[in-house]
């Protein structure tokens, strides 16, 4: 595991990881039935990720945003603040004062042109972040919202059902897939301005 992140939740992703191990072990000890259900448990998460990751990625993009807020606010104590790690932060900082000088409806309108993969500089400089820097972004953003520097999230807002059905479903899952699939979903978003 990446990261100094404590997990309420990391055995269920250990003892997976230690399935498929057992699985390729050429121990005859397992039964074909064992190597089965291990097989099926395995491909039924990974399906679970992949259509909440398609759900996701076909909402609105205003309902792309509300449900990375409510995964924050329903994931908030699982991340330790340490976690997404200031080191990691540091790539982003340029960025993230750009951010905090902007007016609120201006944030809102960054965060669209995010999600909405609109080309800007401010897509272009958050493209060539990695995986978990993008995570740790949109982590601090969240932060920042709660201290009232981020536009706030308006406290009537109301998600599709696609949507309501995407958060329903990443509450079902650990930790660990919890974070494949925000992986997946916020390396889509913005611009690589390095890819063809
Ligand atoms: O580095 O008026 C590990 C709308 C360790 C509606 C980690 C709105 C390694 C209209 C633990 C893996 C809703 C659009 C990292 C307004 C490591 C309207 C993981 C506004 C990084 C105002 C980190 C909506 C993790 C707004 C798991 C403003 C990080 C929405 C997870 C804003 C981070 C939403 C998450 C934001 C961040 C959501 C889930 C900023 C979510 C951020």
């Amino acid at each position: 595991m990446e990261g100094k992140a404590t997990y309420k939740q990391s055995l269920p992703i250990i003892n997976s990881s230690l399935r498929n191990l057992q699985v390729m072990v050429p121990d005859m000890s397992f039964s074909t039935d064992s190597i089965r259900n291990s097989f099926n448990y395995n491909n039924q998460l990974i399906d679970a990720v992949n259509s909440t990751v398609k759900v996701f990625k076909n909402l609105s993009v205003d309902d792309q945003l509300a449900v990375l807020w409510f995964a924050y606010t329903e994931m908030g104590n699982s991340i330790t603040p340490a976690a997404p790690g200031a080191a990691r932060l540091q790539l982003a900082e340029g960025l993230l004062n750009q951010i905090k000088q902007m007016s609120h409806s201006e944030q809102l309108q960054m965060m669209r042109d995010l999600a909405a993969k609109k080309n800007n500089q401010i897509s272009r400089s958050y493209g060539i972040l990695s995986a978990n820097t993008k995570l740790a972004f949109w982590y601090e953003l969240s932060e920042l919202m709660v201290k009232g520097l981020v536009i706030p999230m308006p406290f009537n807002y109301q998600l599709s059902r696609d949507g309501a059905q995407v958060l329903e479903s990443i509450k079902q899952l650990d930790f660990g897939q919890q974070i494949t699939i925000l992986r997946k979903v916020v390396t889509d978003m913005g611009v690589d301005p390095l890819a063809d």
